[in-house]
């Protein structure tokens, strides 16, 4: 066997999470990008009338596709994944009425996040926008329900190689070098399961390349995962988790009824150490 075939067990980083009920706080939100904390879960963060309009919008929206990047799943808005820049702006430009017309006319819960964000890091002297180029703007969620087979909806994967791999034009690059942090609003929630599972580990850029996933972090095989350590994030309707998304984690599969599994999704992360970048 060479060097190269030889496999390590994936290093065990161990996770923190903070919960909350009801209550978002800026520096909280911070604590997860400057990687002080691995989650955040704050339940009942919005109401049930926000919820169920996002979710009845989504269901009937004319920009409502099926992902064909080979992550199953039905989505509203751009994704940056396996893309290259020049697209994934004009994809964004394209899908920005139909990610307003989740919201309506309703004061919109990610826009009040990005927006409190902003304002506190201001008075840090720290920027906080929307990624751009002269091809466009990222917008700032979109909105998917995961339905890939077997245990997970969504199969486990780091946030961070996509990121790695956006290229040099692309503003992102940057944010790579550190903490990725993932930002989901639950509009609806199963009965069981759709739980938002994290596993003890940050797999570096040997680990990815390692398990073939050097351009993707998706998916990671369960027999990688089988000696790392997990938690599982139980959400309902009208919770939030923020993560570091450069941490394992994956969406189980969901068991209780009909009811569709809905996430809002963002990224965010520090460019420079005055400069933080928001995209999809
Ligand atoms: O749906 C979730 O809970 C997680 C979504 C996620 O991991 C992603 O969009 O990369
Ligand atoms: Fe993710």
């Amino acid at each position: 066997m060479t060097t190269s075939q030889v496999s390590h067990a994936p290093a065990i980083s161990p996770v923190t999470i903070r919960e909350r009920v009801g209550l978002i706080s800026t520096t909280d939100i911070i604590s997860v990008i400057k990687g002080e904390i691995t989650g955040l879960h704050i339940k009942n963060a919005f109401s049930n009338e926000v919820a169920e309009e996002i979710t009845r919008n989504f269901s009937r929206s004319p920009g409502l596709n099926d992902r064909k990047d080979g992550v199953p799943g039905q989505y509203v808005g751009a994704s940056h994944y396996r893309k290259a820049a020049v697209n994934y702006y004009a994809d964004s430009e394209d899908a920005r009425p139909f990610v307003d017309m989740l919201f309506c006319d309703l004061v919109e819960p990610v826009r009040g996040i990005f927006n409190a964000l902003k304002r506190d890091l201001q008075h840090k002297g720290i920027e906080l926008r929307l990624a751009q180029s002269e091809h466009g703007q990222a917008n700032i969620c979109r909105a998917i329900s995961w339905c890939g087979s077997g245990p997970y909806a969504l199969a486990p994967h780091d946030d961070v190689a996509q990121v790695l791999c956006a290229g040099n034009d692309f503003e992102l690059s940057a944010v790579a070098k550190n903490t990725v942090g993932a930002l989901n609003f639950y509009p609806s929630m199963p009965s069981e399961g759709g739980d938002l599972r994290l596993w003890s580990h940050k797999p570096t850029a040997a680990d990815r390349k390692a398990q073939g996933v050097e351009a993707t972090g998706y998916p990671y095989s369960t027999t990688y995962l089988e000696t790392v350590p997990y938690r599982d994030l139980q959400l309902r309707a009208g919770d939030i988790a923020l993560i570091d998304g450069g941490f394992i984690h994956g969406v189980t599969s969901k068991s209780g009824g009909e009811t569709l599994r809905l996430v809002l999704n963002s990224f965010f992360g520090f460019a420079r150490p005055d400069l933080i970048l928001w995209w999809t």
